[in-house]
């Protein structure tokens, strides 16, 4: 009995069964080569399009291609997933229609074999979908898993390169505004389109791809090892609106840094100092078998220029106070490759003297927080008791070439104004260059030029104790120097400028 309905259900239940499975087969198949024309694979591949990036960033949106597995794989996923679904929709719908056309509609047709194919094609619709759904869970959480993966390397990335940054002491300074600069902008190496946010992410993780088609390198660590034709630019975000954006200098997040303000009256002698300081730094870098470049065209063509000048003429421009970017000029910025040591990019602000008398134009001198050493520049003929050692002829030939301003006021509204923008000065060193020494020589006959000490002690003798005392207490550190800022006929720097740079650079590390 058993036996005999077991055989009975066999034969009424097969037919459909293997009808089912048939229909299974179609239906997958359907589907499967659906889902790889949507991958772009097989004879009808049509691959979705992946989203063109736009031409120029904006607020939310890059000028580059997606990181794959971030934006195009679920576009890739809804648009096969959906081919897929059509071509079984159509599947069932041609097998239906079949079914319909030859057992019911025509007259001769057997409508139990019908509904028996019907029911087939049901449970075979079934069979199809439990093993697209086991196929579908399978990728899903492989999918999964590889962007959580992604996800981990994105921000281990992110981590290797800031610590790779601080491990070697890098910042990035903008020698145009001065600011410290922690969101880079990339100009493109292929179409100089710029980018932002160019970290580890959306658009991809060690390299991202522009909208030209170019690729470069998302992390400052990678692009030590890029060619230079292949690096992209950097660039400031911080210019103002209507203002060209600011390039950064060469090598710029590749190397140290060492940021040089320069303050001082009108007419202190900054400029000159600056001028026969950058001739002193290439002399004894080269002397000594290092390499010294400038590094950017900017810098080179303005050291040029005020070296040319200071040959022919034996004095250098007026700091003119306000241009467009801010109210100070760029910086001269050189790189320095000592003989032994790391290279590092050396920035030097000048500053028209004007502006350290005016607390809200000092305010916007940023590189003053960037730096870890000031260059304070006094004109010794500002001082009463020097200038009174001139007689009529010599003080009208040098009025028109001294500071008139005494050196506490430009000192104190410096100090003051920065100690009140909340800059430590406890941890900043001070260089002092008592300038225009070869017009003094007869006043230094009983001064060691070359002692910190005994200059601050003769500059204590001429009334100006009380600003001494308070650079003792203000900074950590207090270095006095007696400058000479000519060139010899050689057109090389005066022996007071070179101990005077030397020794200010390798308080900062560098040795010359
Ligand atoms: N003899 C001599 N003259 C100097 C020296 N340094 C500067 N001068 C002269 O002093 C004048 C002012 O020098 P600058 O370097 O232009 O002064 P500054 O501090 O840059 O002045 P501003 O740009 O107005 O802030 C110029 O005529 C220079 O030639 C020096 O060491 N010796
Ligand atoms: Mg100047
Ligand atoms: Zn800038
Ligand atoms: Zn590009």
């Amino acid at each position: 009995m058993i036996v005999f309905a077991t055989l009975l259900a066999l034969v009424i239940l097969l037919p459909p069964l293997i009808s089912a499975m048939g229909f299974a087969h179609t239906a997958l198949r359907a589907y499967v080569v659906a889902l790889a024309g949507g991958y772009g694979l097989g004879k009808n591949a049509n691959a979705a399009v992946a989203k063109r990036p736009v031409a120029k960033r904006t607020q939310r949106e890059e000028p580059a291609w997606d990181f794959y597995l971030r934006g195009q794989a679920w576009r890739d996923i809804l648009h096969a997933h959906g081919a897929g679904l059509r071509a079984t929709r159509e599947a069932i719908a041609k097998r239906a229609k079949d079914i319909h056309a030859k057992h019911f509609a025509d007259l001769s047709g057997q409508k139990w074999i019908g509904a028996f194919q019907y029911f087939g094609m049901a449970l075979g619709l079934v069979l199809a979908f439990c093993a697209l759904l086991a196929a579908g869970v399978g990728a899903g959480v492989l999918l999964a898993v590889l962007l959580a993966l992604s996800y981990v390397a994105l921000y281990l990335l992110r981590l290797v390169d800031a610590a790779m940054l601080r491990i070697r002491g890098i910042t990035m300074t903008c020698k145009t505004c001065g600011h410290r600069v922690t969101e880079v902008l990339y100009g493109c190496p292929g179409c100089k389109t710029l980018h932002g946010d160019v970290r580890p992410g959306r658009h991809g993780m060690t390299h991202r791809r522009c909208n030209c088609g170019k690729a470069f390198p998302s992390m400052m660590v990678l692009m030590w090892f890029v060619k230079p034709e292949d690096k992209p630019t950097l660039w400031c975000p911080g210019h103002r609106s209507g203002e060209e954006p600011h390039e950064l200098s060469g090598h710029t997040g590749e190397t140290g840094e060492i940021v040089l303000p320069v303050f001082g009256a009108p007419s202190a002698g900054k400029t000159q100092l600056i001028t026969v300081l950058i001739i002193a730094v290439e002399a004894m870098v080269t002397r000594s078998g290092g390499e010294f470049s400038y590094a950017d065209a900017q810098s080179r063509k303005e050291a040029d220029k005020a070296r040319s000048t200071l040959i022919a003429t034996s004095r250098t421009e007026k700091t003119a106070p306000a241009r467009q970017s801010g109210v100070a000029p760029p910086a001269c910025s050189v790189l320095v490759s000592p003989r032994r040591g790391a290279r590092k990019l050396v920035h030097v602000f000048d500053a028209a003297g004007e502006i350290f008398s005016k607390p809200k134009e000092i305010q916007e001198l940023e590189y003053f927080r960037n730096a870890r050493t000031y260059i304070f520049v006094i004109d010794p003929t500002s001082i009463k008791p020097v200038w009174e050692e001139f007689d009529a002829a010599e003080q009208q030939e040098l009025d028109s070439r001294r500071a008139r301003q005494e050196p506490h006021v430009t000192f104190s509204e410096t100090v003051t104004t920065m100690t009140n923008m909340g800059v430590d000065l406890g941890r900043i060193r001070l260089a002092v260059a008592v300038s225009k020494a070869d017009l003094i020589k007869r006043l230094l006959t009983d001064v060691d030029t070359g002692d910190s000490d005994a200059i601050k002690a003769w500059l204590e003798g001429l009334g100006q104790g009380n600003i001494v005392r308070r650079m003792g207490s203000t900074f950590k550190e207090v270095t006095f120097f007696l400058t000479s800022a000519l060139t010899d006929d050689h057109h090389d720097a005066h022996p007071s400028v070179e101990t005077f740079t030397e020794q200010t650079l390798a308080d900062e590390g560098l040795r010359l």
